[in-house]
């Protein structure tokens, strides 16, 4: 069904793989859309509560975009191809309404990092390695980069990463803020995965409000308190605050999954 991913479910948990070894998984535009599409039947699956995503092989997460598709690209196939990238992919994980965990085991460059970034969760191998060289190769971080490195690891750090196109070790991506566990390879998927596992023992549609109200802290004109307190009343009308409160009052763990 897919030619350049591999899906797996485990349980709740919707594990997706990019498989194109070969070019240590660089995103072309096929594997853009078929992510695109992958993450949207996730997210609309009732059985999924976390996406899990990471590359195939033991040395890249996501090498960056194609260099070779982009390399003969004129202006304005540039800014489409960034515009189309943003709306079918990054932004639609970072406002996918249930969490996504990037499982970073190996480089994680250019758009690589970026897919990583837009994720709302990362962890790391340690032979990882990440940054956002787009400027060696002429042309800047266009899906995304510039906005979310300077969010998680601040605008000087994001400001040095970029203009020396440097790229970093999994430990000091620990230390300033861009991944929040470092783990050795063979265990990084089970790391993932017990991340994910504490989520679901959640209400899935009170973490979706939380999605949209720290989102909404980032968009220009939106006041996100206000938006918090919007989906803070939303959650009085579902069916898990029910069950939440009802389970507490019973003395027993709530069930969100029935
Ligand atoms: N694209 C295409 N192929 C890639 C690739 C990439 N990003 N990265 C690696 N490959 C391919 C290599 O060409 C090689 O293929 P063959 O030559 O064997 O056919 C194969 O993967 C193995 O790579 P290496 O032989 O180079 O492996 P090494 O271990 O020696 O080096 C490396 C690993 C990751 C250090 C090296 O491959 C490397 O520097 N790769 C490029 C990393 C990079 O600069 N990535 C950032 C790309 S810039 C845009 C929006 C966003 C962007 C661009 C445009 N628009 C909206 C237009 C974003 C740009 C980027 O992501």
């Amino acid at each position: 069904m897919y030619n350049n991913l591999l899906l797996e479910q485990k349980g709740h948990i919707n594990v997706i793989t990019i498989n194109r070894p070969k070019q240590l998984n660089a995103l072309n535009k096929e594997t853009i859309e078929e992510l695109h599409k992958a993450i949207k039947s996730a997210d609309e699956d009732l059985n999924t509560g976390v996406i899990i995503l990471t590359g195939s092989g033991e040395k890249s997460f996501v090498a960056g975009a194609d260099i070779k598709e982009f390399a003969d690209f004129t202006i304005a196939q540039g800014g489409e191809l960034a515009q189309k990238g943003q709306e079918l992919l990054f932004t639609f994980i970072e406002n996918c309404s249930k969490p996504v965990i990037a499982a970073v085991n190996g480089f994680a460059l250019g758009g690589g990092l970026e897919l990583a970034m837009c994720s709302h969760i990362r962890v790391a191998s340690s032979n990882a390695r990440m940054g956002l060289p787009e400027v060696s190769l002429g042309v800047i971080p266009g899906y995304g980069g510039t906005q979310r490195l300077a969010q998680l690891v601040g605008r000087g750090k994001a400001n040095e990463m970029v203009f020396t196109a440097g790229i970093i070790k999994a430990d000091e991506a620990l230390k300033c803020g861009l991944v929040n566990y470092v783990v050795e390879l063979d265990e990084l998927m089970a790391k993932a995965e017990d991340i994910a596992e504490r989520i679901l023992n959640n209400s899935g549609t009170a973490i979706t409000s939380v999605i949209r109200s720290v989102n909404a802290s980032y968009i220009d004109g939106i006041n996100g308190y206000d938006v918090e307190i919007e989906e803070f009343g939303k959650c009085f009308g579902t069916v898990d605050f029910k069950e939440g409160t009802i389970a507490f009052l019973e003395k027993r763990k709530p069930n969100f999954r029935k």
